[in-house]
């Protein structure tokens, strides 16, 4: 059974015994279904040219006999391509057009309007209609410079980075701004999505590449090319966009290093042994320059790869480093899942153990007072029984009387926690701090204070989450004394548990603001100072922020959700609880004999909750340990 099924199981054995209260059971329904859901990025990331398309073509297309997505000298991506699969649609190339740069929405949007993307068919079986297909990322336009400058591929500040003007003084830029390939492939079923991206020119003048696509990439594969070593440009790209944030190690982000084209060492004229110590070197140099151990360097030949693969030759595939690459990616695909699924589950299982613990203890409080108030009856005649049940009915009528403070609570309650999240939420449009940013980076002569300006908005962005903190702590204070107050009435066991802290959320922010600084910094400038890249820029770490704000304010609500839920909960055990009661008063009335009767459906009770404790302890050893993720199958691809 899977651990999805299993938190189903669990979920309904928790309603049937109404051992949960509404937010549990639906936080194990969502947990299950995010675990069949999840979608993994890998990006493969590097400058132009090192092979990025080539190595996708070795990992995912060999099966298909030919090159599919295009990679060979003067054919090249020109737009950021994902590769994934989507069950619900036909297998086709999206193209979404460059002009929609000149728009303010960004591309997150973009992507739920279909009637922007020009839509081209698949056909799975024949891979010369396929590559074809395909090709359209590389595709180029012939424009003004003036619509470059638009685009953002001209600047009169760094010309040695233009594209040459033809004869007739247009240039070309890429056609299209992203494509999405839906395909039928086993890794991809499996939720992970490949991202290709051109070179680093294409990367800085697309931030939302970096800020959103780039950051959300649970792995990301960074490519060298063994003829060109590590160039500045390579190390500027590393530097700028992946490398982890000093201090701020992505938890659980894998950085994969490839050394490419190793088959340009394979020269003829150098022993084995040779060809071995130079791959060797070069990977230990490669590794030094970025930072990190030289087992995070592969030293690989996607080219040969890729033929070996169409020929059966196992011995180049052996010889082209693939094996090994799919292997390491495929643990980290595989250990990343893992940690998901894990922390996911077991924050669910614990609040599960929680609230159960807290109705099984509730439940078996009452069971105790009733045995209790039955056994003084004994022996007693018809008067005293008469004078309980009036008792009954009284604490009864107390009670019902207090719901009506307890829902003034729940409404006060309810108008604070609405508060916190819209603090966090805004109002959907950009975030407050954003918009400010980007009148400032529209005001001419202001770059040289864009630093300033950009530091302002994220600290806008964190005092907000600060407030929102306050406001929590304001919940959980004003909880903490209603509950005291119910508790010490009714004899009701409610906690609040703490406010969650939003400490991540704060760093979180911190590490988005400090990684992309230097969009901001002088050297940027040339960039800033146009309007459509400014507009660009801010819009994209607006929808990066507001993810962080639309998760603080989702912690919140939970948290605020799930400590009321408890409430309700006891309401109604003690409203049961009084129908029962005087229930057994009637029948201990009507006969003698319902006395004993009565109290061995207690016992009974007694034993039924001390076998549900156990069964609530046997769920949770049952999710403590979820079964292993099961291994990805290797990268050769099924023909569809
Ligand atoms: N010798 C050699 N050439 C390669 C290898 N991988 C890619 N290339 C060549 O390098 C050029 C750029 O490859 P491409 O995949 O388009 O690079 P990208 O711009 O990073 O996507 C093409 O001409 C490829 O044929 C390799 O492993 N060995
Ligand atoms: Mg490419």
């Amino acid at each position: 059974m899977t651990t999805a099924q299993r938190l189903r199981e669990l979920a309904a054995w928790l309603t049937r015994h109404d051992l949960a209260d509404g937010s549990v059971a639906s936080r194990l329904e969502q947990t299950a279904e995010g675990l069949g859901r999840d979608r993994l990025m890998v990006a493969f990331v590097a400058e132009f040219s090192r092979g990025k398309s080539e190595l996708i073509n070795a990992l995912f297309f060999a099966g298909h006999g030919r090159r599919i997505v295009p990679a060979s000298a003067g054919r090249t991506t020109m737009c950021p391509t994902e590769l994934a699969f989507d069950p619900d649609l036909l297998p086709s190339v999206r193209l979404l057009p460059i002009e929609t740069r000149l728009e303010a929405r960004p591309l997150a949007e973009w992507r739920s309007a279909p009637e922007a993307w020009t839509h081209l068919p698949l056909d799975l079986g024949n891979a010369d209609q396929m590559a074809r297909m395909l090709e359209t990322v590389a595709q180029v336009r012939r424009v003004s410079q003036a619509t470059a400058r638009a685009l953002g591929f001209w600047s009169e500040e760094l010309a040695e980075e233009n594209p040459v003007p033809g004869a007739d003084g247009l240039v070309e830029v890429p056609m299209w701004r992203h494509a999405l390939v839906n395909i039928d492939h086993p890794l991809l079923r499996r939720g992970l999505v490949v991202l290709d991206t051109p070179g680093l020119n294409a990367i800085g003048a697309e931030p939302e590449l970096t800020v959103n696509l780039l950051a959300e990439a649970h792995a990301t594969v960074f490519l060298l090319a063994a003829d060109a070593g590590v160039t500045r440009s390579d190390l500027a790209l590393w530097r700028d966009h992946l490398a982890p944030a000093e201090g701020s190690p992505e938890a659980g982000h894998s950085h994969l290093v490839v050394l490419n084209k190793v088959d340009v060492l394979w020269d003829q004229l150098s022993t084995p042994q040779q060809i071995q110590e130079q791959t060797e070197r070069q990977r230990a140099g490669s590794a030094a320059l970025l930072g990190l151990p030289p087992g995070r360097v592969i030293p690989v030949s996607a080219q040969k790869g890729l033929l070996a693969r169409i020929k059966g030759d196992d011995a180049l595939l052996h010889a082209s480093g693939l094996p090994l690459l799919e292997e390491m990616l495929a643990c980290d695909i595989v250990e990343r899942r893992h940690a998901i699924l894990h922390a996911a589950v077991t924050a669910g299982v614990a609040r599960m153990r929680v609230e159960a613990a807290r109705l099984l203890t509730m439940r078996r409080r009452e069971v105790d007072d009733q045995m209790l108030e039955l056994r003084g009856l004994r022996g007693k005649n018809a008067n005293v029984i008469a004078g309980m049940r009036l008792r009954v009915e009284q604490e009864q009528r107390e009670f019902d009387a207090s719901e009506k403070r307890i829902q003034a609570l729940r409404a006060v309650h309810q108008r604070m926690r609405h508060e916190a999240a819209l603090l966090l939420r805004g109002n959907g449009d950009l975030p407050r701090e954003f918009a400010v940013l980007l009148q400032a980076l529209e005001r001419p002569g202001l770059k040289l204070g864009a630093r300033r300006a950009y530091d302002e908005a994220f600290a806008g962005v964190t005092a907000r989450i600060a407030q929102a903190q306050d406001a929590a702590r304001e919940i959980q204070a004003m909880l903490e004394a209603s509950f005291r107050q119910l508790n010490a009435e009714h004899a009701f066991s409610l906690q609040v548990a703490p406010a969650p802290s939003l400490g991540p959320q704060v760093r979180e922010i911190e590490s988005v603001a400090q990684s992309h600084a230097h969009h901001a910094g002088l050297g940027n400038a040339f960039r800033l100072s146009q309007p459509q890249f400014a507009g660009r820029l801010v819009r994209a770490l607006a929808s990066r922020v507001q993810v962080v704000l639309d998760d603080a304010a989702a912690e919140l609500e939970n948290w605020s959700r799930a400590v009321a839920a408890p409430v309700d909960a006891q309401l109604r055990e003690r409203r049961q609880g009084f129908v029962r009661r005087l229930e057994a008063i009637d029948r201990i009335q009507q006969a003698a004999s319902g006395l004993g009767e009565r109290v061995a459906e207690l016992e009974a009770q007694t034993a039924e909750l001390t076998e549900l404790e156990a069964q609530v302890q046997a769920w949770v050893q049952l999710l403590a340990t979820p079964p292993a993720v099961p291994a990805l199958p290797p990268a050769e691809p099924a023909l569809a």
